[in-house]
């Protein structure tokens, strides 16, 4: 057997805390994170010993064919139940008196969607293409050099950054539970910053500068405008190939609560399965430091657009997650015809798409967690 020595016992304790119920909890990053935070994110692990839960983006908002109709959900009108996890998007909170994201949902009624599926047991988790500072309203692809530089502490676009984030804070602050305690938030700023497609991104900032954003951002929310129910998520796009590459602007084990990276599939995966075991062996290197730190993780964003594929979701979906016990895939929004684009743009099935079948499978397959199946695990307990 081996002896710990007292000193490293001691650490060992003072790194967790014990619950009411005597069980030994982990500590989210905000070491005053709520209640209701704290359980949640003890049980992610727990439910990954089970299954991966199945998230979607804007699910309760739209479908392919329909808009805003109480209750629908293109997911559950083809598996009769709802997605585990619900991805809304916060980009255009930061413009003034600005009622809707930049996809054009009501901020009222992401609170009420927020509040319905929270209420029913689900999980949330926030997005935010937030506008670069340098001409807002310019949407948050404008790759102009510096833009996170000019929004740290001193620098020009600081106090304009701060109103931002105060904005998002007070829609935020809306976000409650029947008792009026704060809805628990999976919260994802500065996404896929590997790549050079955001202001944020990899070729206008420096690694530093990407760290020290993300620290003054959970500093500035948790201890300014004191929010305890974010539980924070670091985020790269499916460029990396190592441990080091992934890890490159990762702030800190204390200022992060979970690992996740975005991947989509492009091509055919019937003659071209570069997408399944790149995002596979990706998910590997993940899962390998999300262990070494103790920390879940999860795929923050997939999908193959239209899913033309009759079988992705057993067919190439499932290998892509193999063996690695993830916490959720969260896939893109169910737009329908795009305007601009021109094309489809969806990533779930609705009622007689192409893949809706084998959506069904990968619905009854054990190990994907939807709402049915998590309800009664009481994660907010
Ligand atoms: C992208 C597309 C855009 C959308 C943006 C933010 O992937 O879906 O149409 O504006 O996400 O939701």
């Amino acid at each position: 057997m081996k002896i710990i020595h007292p000193y490293v016992w001691l650490l060992i304790t003072s790194l967790n805390c014990t619950s009411e119920k005597g069980n030994t909890q982990v500590l989210p990053a905000d070491k005053n994170a709520t209640a209701e935070t704290v359980s949640l994110y003890n049980n992610l692990p727990k439910l990954a010993s089970k299954g991966f839960m199945f998230g979607h983006q804007d699910d309760l908002a739209y479908g392919v064919e329909w808009k805003y109709k109480p209750g629908r959900s293109d997911v559950k009108d083809v598996t009769d139940d709802y997605p585990a996890v619900y991805g809304w998007e916060i980009g255009g909170i930061e413009r003034e008196n600005n009622p809707v994201n930049l996809d054009s949902v009501p901020f009222t009624k992401m609170t009420q969607f927020i509040k319905e599926a929270y209420a029913r047991g689900a999980v949330i988790t926030l997005s935010w293409h937030t506008d670069s500072p340098f001409s807002s309203p310019s949407g948050a692809w404008d790759t102009t050099h510096g833009a996170i530089a000019s929004i740290l502490p001193g620098a020009v676009n600081h106090d304009l950054y701060k109103s931002w984030l105060d904005k998002a804070a007070n829609f935020i602050y809306t976000l409650k539970g029947s008792r009026g305690e704060a809805i628990p938030i999976l919260f994802r700023p500065f996404h896929e910053h590997t790549g050079s497609w955001f202001w944020w991104g990899k070729n206008g900032n420096t690694t530093e500068e990407y760290k020290a954003l993300w620290r003054f951002t959970i500093g500035y929310l948790q201890d300014q405008k004191k929010l305890h129910n974010l539980l924070w998520v670091y985020n790269t796009s499916g460029d990396f190939n190592s441990r080091e590459e992934f890890l490159d602007r990762y702030p800190g084990d204390d200022v992060v609560d979970l690992l996740s990276f975005d991947a989509y599939q492009h091509g055919d995966p019937k003659t071209d399965k570069s997408f399944e075991v790149n995002t596979n062996k990706k998910l590997s290197i993940v899962a390998e430091i999300a262990s070494s730190k103790n920390k879940p993780f999860a795929i923050g964003e997939t999908g193959y657009e239209a899913i033309p594929d009759a079988n992705w979701w057993t067919g190439t979906l499932m290998n892509v997650i193999g063996k690695n016990k993830i916490s959720y895939v969260l896939l893109w929004r169910n737009h329908g015809f795009h305007q601009q684009m021109k094309r489809m743009h969806y990533y779930v099935p609705y009622k007689g798409q192409a893949s809706a079948d084998d959506f069904l499978k990968f619905y009854e397959l054990p190990v994907t967690l939807f709402e049915k199946d998590i309800r009664d695990a009481r994660i907010y307990q």
